[in-house]
C-alpha cells in the first residue's frame, strides 16, 4: 500500500478546515497512519520547499508556512498519492475544479489550504522529514474488506 503525506496549512487551520479535510480522506477509505499539529520551523520549512528555493515567492512561502499550526498527516491506500492530488485540486485555487479541496475553500494561490506529495518519490522524502518512523502506524481496519475487493 501507498503512503502520501498531507498538510493543512496555516491558512486552513485558522479557517477550522481541519476536521473538513481529514473527514474527506477518511470518508474515500484512505487510512489514516500519522498524524500531528505542530508550527513549522523555518529550517524544516525550507527544507520541504527546497524545489521552489529560487522563485520569488520562496520566502514568502516559507514565512507563511511557519507563521502558525500545520496538520501533517500521512494517508495510506491504493494509489493514494495520486488520488490525494486530485483530492486537493489545482495549485491555484481558481483553476483547480469545483468538489476539490482547493476549489471548494481556497482563492488565492498563497492560500491554497492544504499541500499534498506530488509523486511517490516526494511522498517518501517528505514523509521523512515530517515524521520519525515510530509516529507512523501500522494497524488493521476490519472496515477495509468494504473498502478493496
Ligand atoms: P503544489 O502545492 O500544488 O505542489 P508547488 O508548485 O509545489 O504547488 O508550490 C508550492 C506552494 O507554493 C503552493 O502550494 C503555493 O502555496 C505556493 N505557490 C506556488 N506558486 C506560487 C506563486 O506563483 N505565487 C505564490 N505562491 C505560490
Ligand atoms: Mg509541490
Amino acid at each position: 500500500m501507498e503512503r502520501t503525506f498531507v498538510m493543512v496549512k496555516p491558512d486552513g487551520v485558522q479557517r477550522g478546515l481541519v476536521g473538513e479535510i481529514i473527514a474527506r480522506f477518511e470518508r474515500r477509505g484512505y487510512k489514516l497512519v500519522g498524524l500531528k499539529l505542530f508550527t513549522m520551523p523555518t529550517a524544516l520549512a525550507e527544507t520541504h520547499y527546497g524545489e521552489h528555493r529560487n522563485k520569488a515567492f520562496f520566502k514568502g512561502l516559507v514565512d507563511f508556512i511557519t507563521s502558525g499550526p500545520v496538520a501533517a498527516m500521512v494517508w495510506e491506500g491504493k494509489n493514494v498519492v495520486a488520488a490525494a492530488r486530485e483530492m486537493l485540486g489545482a495549485t491555484d485555487p481558481q483553476k483547480a475544479l469545483p468538489g476539490t479541496i482547493r476549489g471548494t475553500y481556497g482563492i488565492d494561490i498563497g492560500r491554497n489550504v492544504a499541500h499534498g506529495s506530488d509523486s511517490e518519490a516526494s511522498a517518501v522524502r517528505e514523509i521523512g522529514i515530517f515524521f520519525e518512523e515510530a509516529e507512523l502506524l501500522s494497524y488493521n481496519r476490519a472496515i477495509d474488506t468494504w473498502i478493496y475487493e
